[in-house]
């Protein structure tokens, strides 16, 4: 909670704001003052950002090994719900801040999974700050709670609580339903374009294999008045990734090369698959987000796969005949790669993260 303890000292600077929760209040402001700075843009892209971060917390939930579905749900005004089967956001009290944890996770800035030190945050949006921006951008936001056997819920509006944590049933499963209207007033357009939704969460069910994610857009209904739905699961993971990516084009190989391991806490993934054509394509992931620019990771995949099939071909003669020398580019002609890699705090070059620059595990981490 040293985040926390920053914001009061930073906001106490200016005298009239003493207790926490205004200053809690404070930092959600600044998030309606200059959006930017926290979701990247205002324009379509920021608005289908705000998804993406609630999104990414069900995705925690789901890496803690907690939580199989997720479903995103369009509602006919442009409202969404995203759900999932995860423990919930814990409702209990929190201490320090002497309200419910709900609320706080709701409404404090930064203060995301940050209670359980045990389980370090993976996924992460492209900003990574969390469902309190969302709630500070969104007209209107509803928290439903299932956990310990009951549902607990509050309401928000421009992020400020309208009730208390309010139980009002019971319940014999877990998880959190977070519903939100995006604020007009804030982004330039407030309607949801169902392919960008559908193409990011086909991706992320590759990206993690066995998680079931489902789209439903309500403003839409087919001939038997049901909506326009959509499921994305994928069994094989990377391996069904790069099927998909070669998919129309001839394979050099049978089947695509696929390893899996972990190390340091670093979670490691890559599938390969040979096509006929020439051109290389490597795709890579830190943390579920695409780095476009590359990276550490995608510059040790490369020098592996140059190490390990340069020292194949001469353990088996298979250089003797040549008059020239092979370089690592040859080994990747026709070349369609996915590399994935899970790393508990990653270093990005540039606001993007287009790049992973390297990796340092934390004193907490190295353990
Ligand atoms: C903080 C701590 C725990 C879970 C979560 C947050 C959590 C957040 C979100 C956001 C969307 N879905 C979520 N599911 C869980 C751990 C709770 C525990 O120890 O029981």
């Amino acid at each position: 909670m040293d985040e926390l303890k920053e914001q009061e000292q930073v906001k106490t600077g200016d005298g009239n704001y003493g207790a926490n929760n205004i200053q809690a209040l404070e930092g959600l402001e600044a998030v309606r003052k200059r959006p930017g700075m926290y979701i990247g843009s205002t324009d379509t892209k920021g608005l289908h950002h705000l998804v993406w971060e609630v999104v990414d917390n069900s995705i925690d939930e789901h890496l803690a090994g907690y939580c199989s579905q997720i479903d995103v749900i369009i509602h006919k005004d442009n409202s969404i719900t995203v759900k999932d089967d995860g423990r919930g956001i814990p409702t209990g009290m929190h201490k320090k801040l002497q309200k419910s944890a709900l609320e706080v996770v709701m409404t404090v800035l930064h203060a995301g999974g940050k209670f359980d030190k045990d389980t370090y945050k993976v996924s992460g949006g492209l900003h990574g700050v969390g469902v309190s921006c969302v709630n500070a951008l969104s007209s209107h936001m509803k928290a439903e709670v299932h956990r310990e056997g009951k549902i607990f819920v509050q309401e928000y509006s421009e992020g400020k609580p309208q009730t208390t944590v309010d139980v009002v049933g019971e319940s014999t499963e877990n998880g959190t339903w977070i519903t939100f209207m995006p604020d007009a007033t804030i982004f330039e357009s407030v309607v949801y374009n169902y392919d960008i939704l559908a193409v990011r969460l086909k991706e992320l069910s590759y990206l993690n294999k066995g998680l079931k994610l489902n789209l439903t857009d309500e403003r839409e209904k087919d001939e038997n008045g049901a909506f326009k739905t959509e499921d994305f699961y994928s069994e094989g993971g990377l391996r069904e990734f790069v099927e998909y990516l070669d998919a129309g084009k001839q394979r050099l190989i049978d089947q695509p090369i696929h390893v899996m391991g972990k190390e340091d806490n670093v979670e490691v993934e890559v599938a390969m698959h040979y096509n006929t054509t020439f051109k290389e394509s490597i795709f890579s992931f830190v943390n579920n987000i695409n780095t476009r620019e590359g990276g550490t990771h995608v510059n040790g995949f490369r020098r592996a796969v140059n190490r390990v099939f340069s020292k194949y071909a001469e353990d088996n003669g298979m250089f003797k005949k040549l008059k020239f020398k092979v370089s690592g580019e040859d080994f990747r002609e026709g070349l369609t790669a996915v590399v994935s890699v899970k790393v508990p705090e990653p270093q990005f070059k540039g606001q993007t993260k287009g790049c992973l620059l390297y990796t340092s595990p934390s004193p907490r981490d190295r353990g």
